[in-house]
């Protein structure tokens, strides 16, 4: 598992983008890093798209030391968001994560997730996880009308997501 977390931290494109469909990231849990600039003008999740399978658990931890993040997920309980999560999945919500805390989910539900930093919601700081099983393709994405274009235009596209198994920004 440790090894398998090394080679995908590496940056590894190459092989990150001959992924096919299905195939998520090995290993129990995943990273995100919630990273920012030194002067905070940048904030972002790092990957901002991954594919999982159902009992990955996904752990995020601040890396900023500029910058208090949460990871949130769409969903009226948070704050009266529009939903983007799938039916039956649990709304989580980190709550503030000061420099090197750590926040865990573990997914079960298979289906497309949408999740914000609450103080850079705005600043386009959102990312998406995927949960998949083995053979499961068919992802539809949210209708777009939910939210202002800042932040649609932070989302990765499912299809890049299902195709290379992990998005970063070029920051
Ligand atoms: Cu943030």
């Amino acid at each position: 598992m440790q090894r398998r977390g090394f080679l995908w931290g590496g940056g590894s494109l190459a092989a990150a983008f001959s992924l096919s469909p299905g195939l998520a990231i090995g290993g129990s849990v995943v990273e995100i890093t919630m990273s920012g600039r030194p002067d905070g003008s940048k904030v972002w999740f790092d990957p901002y798209g991954v594919l999982i399978q159902p009992g990955q658990t996904v752990r995020w931890t601040n890396r900023d030391k500029s910058n208090a993040h949460t990871a949130t997920a769409y969903a009226p309980q948070n704050d009266e968001h529009p939903r983007r999560i799938p039916e039956g999945a649990a709304a989580f919500d980190s709550d503030y994560l000061l420099p090197d805390e750590s926040f865990e989910v573990t997914f079960e539900v298979p289906g497309v997730y949408d999740y914000y930093c609450i103080p850079h919601e705005m600043s386009g700081m959102v990312g998406r996880i995927i949960v998949a099983g083995p053979d499961q393709t068919g992802f539809n994405d949210y209708p777009d009308g939910d939210l202002p274009d800042e932040i649609l235009d932070g989302f990765p596209l499912i299809a890049d997501i299902l195709k290379q198994g992990r998005i970063q920004k070029d920051n």
